[in-house]
């Protein structure tokens, strides 16, 4: 790629002349909505749906479709269609698989409800549960959270839209009866993405039982919107549908990888890199077998957003063999599922065989935790851009030609 961006850069500055980059924009129907950010000359367009507004069984959450950067398409669709809880001995409740599609309110200002806005001088960002939880056995229950609204601020449904100056955040919660999942993407001036997924609460049922979340992000990457995005792990392309682990020895403390998504013949992507807090806990901690795998490519279908395309409450366990069948990622439109997962750890249960107030961890269970990767472009539309004439190059700067 950094050949490719070279010769490239090399071609235009020896032919000296203008050349104007075909700049695309999502057209969204309702009841999609558009944001362009910033509002004149935006780095970032897209159409947002709340998760009542979201595809697949018992919806896939804030959902996100036709992400352009720079005029470029990045990305069909974001959402997150597969969210599970199970609990350490199949006790208290079991197991579940939870549902996406009910919106409950946020604490925020009116101004950046459901449009792009700006939080008022001194004022607070959204608050989700999850932003409110620090206490290890204390549930806040739904906004505000036994917090006093303050003037202009509001519990509302919908999508959160904070102008952060750097970066756009966008921001929606939903319920899942004892639950409340926040999830939030931010967008930034200089192309990277950071979806991060927060497991709050609703109240504290089975609060006293060991337990996990796991969600599932599915990202729909069609780069340039060309149809033939390659798909790479740690550099390595790939050319059948796969599923893998965060790390080849298969838990913490292995060798991290990465996941590439790039344009086949431009050679523009992005690499996916997972956060620090991804690594927490492993995989199949449970011991449970419900979720063996971390990361999925397969090759994307209409109306296939997940493992399985009817809605079961008590179906704990993720159907990767539904999704990974065998089919090409040779230049396709590929979809890259990623699971992120927290244990929400009761008093003296954890690790198995621990000792109270010995070798047993801390009580955790309340205090959300958020976790999620971030995804950072790459290649020629990341390596120069051109702000202000050929003397300037200004690195993740607006893509103007001249
Ligand atoms: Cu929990």
């Amino acid at each position: 790629m950094r050949t490719t961006a070279l010769f490239g850069l090399a071609l235009l500055l020896g032919a000296g002349f203008v050349q104007e980059a075909v700049a695309g924009s999502p057209t969204c129907v309702s009841p999609e909505t558009k944001l362009s950010w910033p509002a004149d000359n935006p780095v970032w367009e897209m159409c947002w749906l709340a998760p009542n507004q979201s595809v697949g069984p018992r919806g896939s959450g804030m959902e996100l479709r036709n992400v352009y950067r720079n005029g470029q398409l990045v990305m069909r669709r974001a959402h997150a269609p597969m969210l599970f809880a199970e609990y350490k001995d199949g006790a208290g409740g079991g197991c579940y698989r939870d549902w996406k599609d009910a919106r409950t309110p946020i604490l925020a200002s009116t101004n950046v409800q459901n449009h792009l806005g700006t939080i008022p001088e001194g004022g607070n960002p959204a608050m989700t549960s999850c932003d409110r939880s620090v206490h290890p056995t204390t549930s806040y229950g739904t906004c505000p959270y036994g917090l006093p609204t303050p003037p202009g601020y509001s519990c509302t449904d919908g999508i959160m839209i904070e102008d952060l100056g750097d970066r756009v955040r966008l921001t929606a919660q939903y319920v899942a009866d004892w639950y409340m999942y926040s999830s939030r993407f931010e967008f930034h001036a200089d192309g990277r993405m950071s979806p991060t997924f927060g497991f709050g609460n609703r109240n504290g049922t089975y609060n006293n039982v060991t337990h996990w979340h796991h969600n599932y992000w599915r990202f729909e990457f069609d780069i340039e919107g060309t149809g033939d995005t390659v798909v790479s792990t740690s550099g390595v392309d790939r050319t059948t549908e796969f599923s893998e682990l965060r790390d080849a020895a298969g838990g913490p403390g292995g060798g991290p990888r990465t996941w590439e998504v790039r344009n086949a013949t431009t050679g523009n992507g992005y690499r996916l890199i997972p956060g620090a807090d991804d690594y927490k806990v492993a995989t199949n901690e449970s011991g449970r077998n419900f979720h063996l795998t971390d990361v999925i490519a397969t090759q994307s279908h209409v109306s296939e957003y997940g493992d399985t395309p009817n809605y079961s409450l008590s179906d704990c366990t993720m159907h990767t063999a539904n999704l990974v069948n065998g089919e090409s990622l040779q230049n396709t439109v590929p979809a890259l599922y990623y699971r992120v997962a927290v244990r929400d750890t009761t008093a003296n249960s954890w690790p198995p065989g621990c000792t109270a107030n010995g070798t047993c961890q801390a009580q955790d269970s309340m205090v959300c935790k958020s976790v999620g990767p971030t995804l950072v472009p790459f290649g020629p539309w990341a390596e120069f851009i051109f702000a202000d004439g050929f003397d300037v190059l200004v690195p993740g700067a607006r893509r103007t030609w001249f």
